[in-house]
């Protein structure tokens, strides 16, 4: 796994953060030492995969970088099942192809280079967010789920991870603290976390988890239900 070492030297200027080669180069050690919980995301992926996902529908991960839930989800939903893995970022889809194409069994997932907010979704028996909503900007959000919400069978789920703020400002200070932390306990430096935070800050708008339960049910969805928490990172699961 190749280290990120993407802001570790003084930038002059640090520009908005980019899905680009030299991300993709780096990305699975960058989220598992950015995102406290990550790996229990992926774990809640799989299980919905087994719980959620039926045979003759659609289970599309949206913003699926290099596929980590999509493998899972290959490996624990029904096999008659059709997995449909979706990226915007050329640099992220490409290397996908290649981790599948490497694979021994040729599972029955579809790639696709494409925005989510264009792309039409249907017959889904599963829908996984895995920390990409945050990236849409906060007025597409709600087109967008609706549309997912539309898509899915009646008893079908959405996964949704994020990115969360805090409406109470100490509470917003102490859990950004707590994640600083956890990236230094990582061993990101402190210009490391400064140099993303400013890249990161006009690209990922975070919101509160209250916000996100209330679209989830205005789309449509009758049991929305936060899962986990830990520092200002979020996951709910909602079942139409
Ligand atoms: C994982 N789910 O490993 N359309 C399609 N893709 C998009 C869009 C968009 N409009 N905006 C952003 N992306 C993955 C991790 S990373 C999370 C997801 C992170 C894509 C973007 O290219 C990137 O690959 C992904 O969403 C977000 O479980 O880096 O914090």
């Amino acid at each position: 796994m190749n280290q990120d070492r993407i802001y570790s030297a003084p930038l002059k200027n640090v520009g908005d953060f980019e899905f680009d080669d030299a991300v993709a180069d780096v990305f699975p050690d960058m989220i598992r030492r950015s995102v406290p919980g990550y790996g229990s995301m992926l774990t809640m992926i799989a299980q919905c995969g087994e719980r959620f996902g039926q045979p003759d529908t659609h289970i599309y991960d949206l913003g699926c970088s290099l596929g980590a839930g999509t493998l899972l989800l290959r490996e624990h939903a029904p096999a008659a099942a059709k997995i449909v893995a979706v990226d915007s970022s050329a640099a992220m889809i490409s290397r996908l192809d290649g981790i599948l194409a490497a694979q021994s069994q040729p599972g029955p997932v579809e790639t696709r280079l494409a925005d989510i907010r264009d792309m039409p979704i249907s017959s889904a028996s599963l829908c996984v967010l895995n920390l990409t909503l945050q990236f849409l900007c906060v007025e597409d959000r709600t087109p967008l789920l609706e549309k997912i919400a539309a898509g899915t069978h009646p008893g079908g789920a959405l996964l949704l991870s994020e990115k969360i703020c805090f409406q109470d400002e100490t509470q917003q200070q102490l859990m950004t603290d707590l994640h600083h932390d956890f990236k230094r306990a990582h061993g990101y430096s402190d210009l490391e976390i400064a140099q993303k935070r400013t890249a990161i800050e006009n690209r990922l708008v975070p919101e509160t988890l209250e916000a996100h339960i209330e679209r989830l049910q205005a789309v449509g969805y009758r049991t929305v239900t936060p899962w986990f928490q830990c520092f200002t990172f979020a996951s709910l699961l909602a079942v139409k």
